[in-house]
């Protein structure tokens, strides 16, 4: 007979110290796709292009019988189809999310989880009506401290059975740009992005934008489910509790300039003048600067920022290279309103958590 207990790894495992990337990461890799990052090159990421990823599997959801309960500590419980939500006023956030685990592959040792290397981001307009208003509606206790979001999908993780779900504090769910979206970029959600109806926390990992939203509770106590206190915690060791992942630290990323080795995605460039392009964000506070190094993090020069577009959307940032001939190590960095600063090298946490060393684009000039 064989048991869940045999066939889980908990805690997650650490890959050893020369150990490839393995058939199970590569499955997960190959379902949960990052942005291309010549799509660096949108304002707004074609939702086809925009990062995904899913714990377990995409759920199957009828939209006429789905229906969104708000309970706990509330004086009026609700529970609301999807007409009724799409009636109640609507407004919409351009809002650039990213996974916490974006960047974990380069960890040595690796973390084995999803092997994501820069590419866990993307940038949408998501519409559908502030969670406040339903709060406010529903009547929330004095003692209130969280709210748990609870999604339709449902798996293993670590050996526990469980629906995807995650706490947030209260003060975080009232914030009025706080969304229950049932859009993206001006289209009904598309079932990978959690038709039909998510949860858009601006400025937070994507580990808070819960999708396939089926429950809102308000709770007395502090949420303790895995999500929260297990998983998307930076620790060094697995006995630790480690602290929580929240919000996103600041990071720049370059479109790649020139074309592509098909292999090993080395750019090929023209010698002369190069425009080099990218987007700079961060969940603190908006990007202030974002410097650009044409030799591995030696030395750095500003780039120039344009408009940022909305308070938790990706900011574009140009400079200009002269490229002569020769090999070369791009690397960009950002600094946030918050006085974050990018690291060109990545500190290591055990679950791979919250990375955002500098990226590096190897460039060849002929
Ligand atoms: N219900 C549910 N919500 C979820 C997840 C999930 O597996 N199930 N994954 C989370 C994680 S880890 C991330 S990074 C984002 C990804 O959102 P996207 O796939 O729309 O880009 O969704 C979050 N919301
Ligand atoms: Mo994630």
């Amino acid at each position: 007979m064989s048991t869940v207990e045999e066939w889980v790894s908990a805690p997650a495992r650490i890959a050893g110290p020369d150990e490839g990337v393995s058939i199970d990461e590569l499955r997960l890799a190959a379902r949960n796709h990052g942005l291309p990052l010549e799509a660096l090159r949108y304002d707004v990421t074609p939702a086809g292009l925009h990062y995904l990823l899913t714990h377990y599997d995409i759920p199957a959801i009828d939209p006429a019988g789905w229906r969104l309960t708000v309970s706990g500590a509330v004086t009026r419980p609700l529970s609301l189809g999807l007409d009724e939500l799409r009636a109640r006023p609507r407004v919409t956030h351009r809002v650039t999310l990213e996974c916490a685990g974006n960047g974990r592959a380069r960890l040595s040792p690796r973390p084995v989880s999803q092997p994501w290397l820069d590419e866990a981001v993307g940038t949408a307009e998501w519409t559908g009506t502030p969670l406040a208003g339903l709060l406010a509606e529903a009547g929330v206790t004095a003692g209130a401290v969280d709210v748990a979001f609870t999604g339709a999908d449902r798996g293993f993780e670590r050996g526990v059975e469980q629906t995807y779900q995650r706490g947030l504090p209260l003060a975080e769910a009232l914030r009025d740009d706080v969304l229950l979206a049932d859009e993206m970029n001006g289209l009904p959600l598309p079932p990978q992005h959690g038709a039909p109806v998510r949860l858009i926390v601006p400025g937070w990992y994507g580990m808070a934008q819960v999708k396939w939203l089926v429950g809102v509770e308000v709770l007395e106590s502090e949420f303790d489910g895995f999500q929260n206190v297990t998983a998307y915690r930076l620790k060094q060791s697995a006995d630790e509790p480690g602290e929580p992942v929240t919000r996103m630290l600041p990071k720049a990323l370059l479109q790649p300039p020139g074309v592509p080795d098909f292999q090993s995605r080395v750019r090929v460039v023209d010698r002369g003048v190069v425009e080099l392009t990218g987007r700079a964000w961060s969940g603190w506070a908006p990007v202030e600067s974002v410097e650009v190094s044409t030799d591995d993090g030696g030395s750095w020069r500003p780039a120039e920022l344009g408009p940022q577009p909305a308070p938790y959307a990706w900011r574009p940032w140009r400079c200009e290279w002269t490229a002569i001939p020769g090999r070369y190590e791009l690397r960009v960095r950002a600094r946030d309103g918050a006085g974050h600063e990018q690291p060109v090298d990545q500190a290591w946490n055990r679950q791979g958590m919250a990375n955002n060393h500098a990226q590096g684009v190897t460039v060849v000039v002929r």
